[in-house]
C-alpha cells in the first residue's frame, strides 16, 4: 500500500481498457478509483435527477455537458478527501482539464493508445453490472455464471453506448476532443503513454512506470 497522497489521470478510447486497469492499479496501490462513467450509469439505474439529466447525452455517445459533470466530478473528490486516486473519464475536455488544474494537483496521467479495430471488437462482448460498474467480457472475463454479475448474482446488462453506430461516435469524439488534452498535459510534463492490442502487455509496464513515479 502507498502512504503518500497521488493523484492519475488515466486517457484513452472508448473500451481502450481504463476501467480495466484501474482496477488493476487499485488493487496494486489502493487507491481509490473514480470513473464519470461509472457515477453517471449508476445514477441513471437509480433515476436521480442527475441520471434524468445523463441518459440521452450518453445515449447517443455525446458529451455531457461541463458543468454536471464537473460539478459531480469534484463534489466526488471532496467527498474522497486526502486518498490517492486514480480518475478515469475525466477531463474530457480543456475546460475539464482547467477546472480539474484549478482544484487539484495531477502526479501523472497515464494515456492508453489501442487500436480502433480492436476497441470495436472488444466492446461487442462487453457486459456490466452497471450499479457497481463491475465490467466482463466474454473470452476475456468471463462472469462465473454466464449473463450474472459475480457478486450479487444479479442480470449483466450490455451499455447503450455500445451499439456499433455509437461506439463509432465516441471514437471519432474521443480523437477530435483529448489530442489537445494530452498535448496541455505533455507541456505539463505527465504524460505516459502505453501502446498495445491487450491489457495483460499493457499492466506491467503501467506497473513499473507508477512504481518509479511513486518513487516505491
Ligand atoms: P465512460 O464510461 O468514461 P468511455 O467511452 O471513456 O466511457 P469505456 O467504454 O468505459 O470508456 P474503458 O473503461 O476504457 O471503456 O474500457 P474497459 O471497460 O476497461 O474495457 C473495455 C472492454 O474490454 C471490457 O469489457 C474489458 O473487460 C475488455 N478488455 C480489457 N482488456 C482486454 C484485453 O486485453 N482483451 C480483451 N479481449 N478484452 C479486454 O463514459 C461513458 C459516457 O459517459 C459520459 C459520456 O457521454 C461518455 O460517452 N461521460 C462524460 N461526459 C462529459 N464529461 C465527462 N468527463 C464524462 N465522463 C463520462
Ligand atoms: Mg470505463
Amino acid at each position: 500500500m502507498y502512504t503518500k497522497i497521488f493523484r492519475t489521470v488515466i486517457i484513452g478510447a472508448p473500451g481502450s481498457g481504463k476501467g480495466t486497469i484501474s482496477e488493476l492499479i487499485v488493487k496494486t496501490y489502493g487507491c481509490l478509483h473514480i470513473s464519470t462513467g461509472d457515477i453517471l450509469r449508476q445514477n441513471i439505474v437509480k433515476n436521480t435527477d442527475l441520471g434524468k439529466k445523463a441518459k440521452q447525452y450518453i445515449a447517443d455517445g455525446q458529451l455531457v455537458p461541463d458543468e454536471i459533470v464537473t460539478k459531480t466530478v469534484l463534489a466526488r473528490i471532496t467527498e474522497v478527501g486526502n486518498k490517492s486516486y486514480i480518475l478515469d473519464g475525466f477531463p474530457r475536455n480543456i475546460a475539464q482539464a482547467e477546472a480539474l488544474a484549478a482544484r487539484e494537483q495531477i502526479d501523472a496521467v497515464i494515456t492508453l493508445n489501442i487500436p480502433h479495430d480492436v476497441i470495436i471488437d472488444r466492446v461487442k462482448n462487453r457486459w456490466i453490472h452497471a450499479p457497481s460498474g463491475r465490467v466482463y467480457n466474454i473470452g476475456f472475463h468471463d462472469p462465473k455464471v454466464p449473463g450474472k454479475d459475480d457478486v450479487t448474482g444479479e442480470s449483466l446488462t450490455q451499455r447503450e453506448d455500445d451499439k456499433p453506430d455509437v461506439v463509432a461516435k465516441r471514437l471519432q469524439l474521443y480523437d477530435e476532443l483529448m489530442k489537445p488534452v494530452i498535448a496541455w498535459y505533455e507541456k505539463k510534463g505527465l504524460v505516459a503513454t502505453f501502446k498495445g492490442n491487450k491489457t495483460k502487455e499493457i499492466w506491467p509496464r503501467v506497473e513499473l512506470f507508477l512504481r518509479d513515479r511513486m518513487n516505491m
